[in-house]
């Protein structure tokens, strides 16, 4: 049906709150089919200028350490609150019908349930690009259709966290207590780019050593840089499983936008990810067309044989490459 429709008769279905209108575009936005680009570009130009005030809210953290309960949790607490909340859910390992994306329906049930809440999977397949590329235009789809908070949920497997901390105003990673946890999060990197970090199940035996860790990791968050200088990131405790700590969660997060909105360091941030997004594209698109044009690619490998054989300097050899695609560039324009 969707097919049939403009891009401005779906827009408006969309911002009127018409779902199964958008379900479908996010799947033309998500078509890797040809057929579908236009319409998705003719959508997305539509929506840009309606956008920006939902939050934006990545959740990552290894694989059982509460991600799905967590949502549910604070997702039934925004819907008591009168809020609109959307999940979009991305799981590297798993395809369409892939067994993670259905645990995570199970453990995010009164969420499916709620008419104030969408939860769309993403099996990323392990094309980080890709996926990172849809979920930013998703993110876009869902706040054009109302919804106040999105949350970007991911299993933590290193470069896909750093990646996602780019399409969010507020990344939060999800820690187990002990078991040098902590000091993992610190090697790779991913607390540098942490706004909050949550250590979850702080229930039962686990509540002391839940502690310990969240001192542990405050104290280690003071000494690391910060991210943004207006925001020293926090640590906190909760407990997904009895609905503990929850309210605690979205009071920072609220503190976190009442800071970077008044000084407009929000829009600063949003408008870097973009154009950040927009160059790195494009340096990717302009890098593949001309390797992969043909004079290009033989001038390049004759070029390499060269330098490999010391019969070029590399110095030379850069030059000379550079120049050739120079003179076609110059040469291909249409006057
Ligand atoms: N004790 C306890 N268990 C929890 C808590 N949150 C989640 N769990 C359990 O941990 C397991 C993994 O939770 P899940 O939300 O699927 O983790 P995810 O893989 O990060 O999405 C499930 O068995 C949950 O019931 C909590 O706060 N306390
Ligand atoms: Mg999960």
């Amino acid at each position: 049906m969707i097919n049939t429709m403009s891009a401005d008769d779906i827009v408006e279905e969309i911002l009127k709150g018409n779902r199964a209108i958008l379900a479908k575009a996010m799947t033309v936005i998500e078509s890797t089919h040809t057929k579908h680009h236009k319409l998705a570009g003719e959508i997305l130009d539509k929506i840009m200028p309606l956008i920006g005030k939902a939050k934006r809210i990545g959740i990552s953290g290894a694989p059982g350490a509460g991600k799905s309960t967590l949502l549910e949790a604070l997702g039934m607490y925004l819907i008591s609150k009168g809020l609109k909340v959307a999940v979009i859910a991305i799981d590297p390992s798993s395809r369409i019908s892939g067994g993670s994306i259905l645990a995570d329906k199970t453990r995010m049930t009164t969420l499916l349930g709620d008419y104030n809440a969408f939860i769309r999977p993403v099996p990323s397949g392990g094309h980080l690009g890709g996926t990172s590329r849809r979920t930013r235009e998703l993110i876009f789809l869902l706040d054009a259709a109302g919804f106040d908070v999105i949350f970007v949920e991911t299993v933590g497997v290193g470069q896909s966290e750093i990646e996602v901390a780019d399409l969010v105003d507020f990344f939060c990673l999800l820690q187990l207590s002990g078991a040098g946890d902590e000091l993992q999060g610190i090697k790779k990197g991913i607390m540098e780019v942490a706004d909050l970090i949550i250590i979850n199940k702080c229930d039962g035996d686990n509540k002391i050593m839940a502690e310990i860790t969240q001192n542990m990791l405050k104290n280690a968050l003071y000494i690391l840089k910060p991210k943004h200088s207006e925001w020293q990131a926090q640590a906190l405790t909760c407990s997904a499983k009895d609905n503990i700590g929850i309210q605690n969660i979205w009071d920072v997060v609220d503190m976190f936008y009442a800071t970077m909105e008044s000084n407009g360091k929000l829009a600063a941030i949003r408008k870097e990810q973009d154009i950040g997004w927009f160059k790195q594209q494009i340096e990717e698109n302009v890098i593949n067309m001309i390797y992969n044009t043909q004079d290009i690619k033989e001038f390049y490998s004759r070029t390499r044989a060269r330098v490999e054989s010391n019969t070029l300097s590399p110095r030379h050899a850069v030059e000379t490459v550079s120049q050739y695609i120079a003179q076609k560039l110059t040469s291909e324009v249409p006057k």
